[in-house]
């Protein structure tokens, strides 16, 4: 039999700034619904799945930026969320936005187990953008302003027979974010993301953000032999295009579901645990291939007058 399970993406069209969290609730309990009759015993909702992506506007009143914020989780609304998980036997794992007691701004998201238990939180650490406004650009990307660096680490957690591990969007276009987890045992990547189908600054690369998205998470799960779970937040978002592509892909590195649409969509796939093993044993072998003494540069510091400097 080896070890196998039902795992699926569950995309999100857009939200307005209108919605409710009630509202967005009921959607993502939908969506639940729907990977609970597709067989999934994981689901993996977006980066901010309970509000629209406000990265995206410049905000200039504090009270309107916090309502943004989530200060607990579960908050009352989201609550429905986790009672019918529960009640299904579904993990989940979910994107929001979170303010501490001691009001500290992270991108968030959690893993949910099948008892209703938060049982992993990750900060989000690759923040793009900046944290000043562009008044030409057609949307904003301040999450460096909106938000502080993950102080958790790359985090990872036992799930039942595997090891589970979390990032946020712009975390899988980086190497290091699928490696750190990679080398804490973690088989199953989950990934939400909120990506424009535009890119700032760099009109170029406009026609390939579904590719660049593609491309990315299909790398980091070969190079590192594990499967990942990328879900977006699709469509047109208060006048913001977003990709969709929400995907499932092996640690071969092959895309085995794909979400067709850019609106609420599940999509699902079995998960063979065991490729991770065969891949990790024969292809990505760590112990015996890597050369962690010619590494050094990887995790040398970045002098802080060269760290405001542009790019997404
Ligand atoms: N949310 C998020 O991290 N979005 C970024 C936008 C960058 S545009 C290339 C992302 O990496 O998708």
């Amino acid at each position: 039999m080896g070890r196998r399970l039902v795992a699926a993406a569950a995309q999100l069209g857009p939200i307005a700034v209108a919605d409710s969290r009630e509202a967005v609730t009921r959607r993502l309990v939908q969506l639940l619904e729907r990977s609970a009759v597709a067989g999934a015993e994981l689901v993996v909702f977006p980066e901010a799945a309970l509000t629209a992506f406000f990265p995206h506007w410049w905000i200039e009143d504090p009270a309107e930026l916090l309502s943004y914020y989530e200060t607990a989780m579960p908050s009352p609304a989201v609550r429905p969320l986790f009672r019918r998980a529960k009640q299904l036997g579904v993990s989940f794992v979910l994107g929001y936005a979170e303010r501490t007691p001691d009001d500290r701004l992270f991108n968030t998201c959690v893993l949910v187990d099948d008892e209703g238990e938060l049982i992993l939180k990750y900060r989000k650490i690759h923040l793009p953008g900046f944290r000043d406004v562009r008044p030409a650009a057609p949307y904003q990307n301040l999450e460096k302003r909106y938000f502080e660096v993950g102080d958790l680490g790359f985090g990872v957690t036992r799930w039942r027979d595997t090891v589970l591990g979390l990032a946020i969007c712009n975390d899988r276009r980086w190497a290091e974010s699928y490696r750190a987890l990679a080398l804490q045992g973690a088989e199953i990547a989950c990934i939400g993301y909120n990506t424009p189908d535009t890119v700032l600054q760099l009109p170029e690369a406009d026609r390939l953000a579904d590719l660049h998205n593609e491309l990315s998470m299909r790398a980091g799960a070969y190079q590192n032999a594990m499967w990942v779970i990328g879900t977006a937040k699709a469509g047109v978002e208060e006048g913001v295009s977003q990709i969709g592509g929400s995907c499932i892909i092996s640690p071969a590195g092959e895309v085995v579901a794909q979400a067709q649409t850019l609106g609420d969509e599940v999509v699902a796939a079995e998960i063979d645990l065991d490729m991770v093993v065969r891949y990790r044993r024969d292809v990505v072998n760590f112990d015996h291939h890597r050369r962690p003494e010619a590494y050094g540069r990887l995790v040398e510091t970045i002098p802080p007058e060269r760290q405001q400097q542009g790019g997404t």
